[in-house]
């Protein structure tokens, strides 16, 4: 899924290869932002070393923020979010049992004091979580602000007629 020597500004990570189908939304949004980053099914439980590891090599290449996503638990993002001060997003996966509603409640329900930024279950939030994070860069980046400007616009003014 990617190069991990290059440089990013948005590290994408998920539980399980099986919150691609989701997560490619988020990808394919930060793709057509212009937004440099790179995607890995890493997950908290199964694979905490791998995570500890992985989180200090992307801030040093360049990722200012992270998202990630999970189902069921979901701790990814909290775990994401107690080892790194640049900030997580965090996107609920419908999982196998509720919904999502698990996930989100999971992933929205930080105690205070290591903040994760909750989005959407889903689709919906995996998009979301691809233009907020380019929001977020974009506040230093006129580059990905302007991409972001044009996202906005083109939705603005889209053919939103009915069929006659
Ligand atoms: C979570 O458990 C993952 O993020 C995924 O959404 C869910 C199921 O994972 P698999 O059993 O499909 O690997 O950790």
């Amino acid at each position: 899924m990617s190069d991990e020597t290059k440089a990013i500004q948005v590290a994408v990570l998920m539980g399980s290869p099986s919150d691609w189908e989701t997560m490619q939304h988020t990808s394919a949004m930060l793709d057509e932002l212009g937004v440099a980053h790179e995607c890995h099914a890493i997950s908290a439980h199964r694979q905490p070393a791998k995570l500890h590891a992985y989180i200090p090599d992307a801030e040093a290449r360049g990722a200012r923020v992270f998202i990630g996503a999970a189902g069921g638990a979901a701790h990814l993002p909290g775990v994401l979010a107690s080892q790194t001060a640049r900030p997580v997003l965090g996107v609920p996966m419908k999982g196998w049992s509720t919904g999502g509603l698990d996930a989100l409640l999971s992933i929205a329900q930080m105690p205070g004091g290591v903040p994760v930024g909750c989005l959407a279950v889903g689709k919906a939030g995996a998009k979301n979580a691809a233009i907020l994070a380019a929001q977020i860069v974009g506040v230093a980046d006129d580059a990905i602000a302007g991409a972001v400007n044009r996202f906005r616009e083109a939705q603005s003014t889209k053919d939103t007629s009915l069929p006659a």
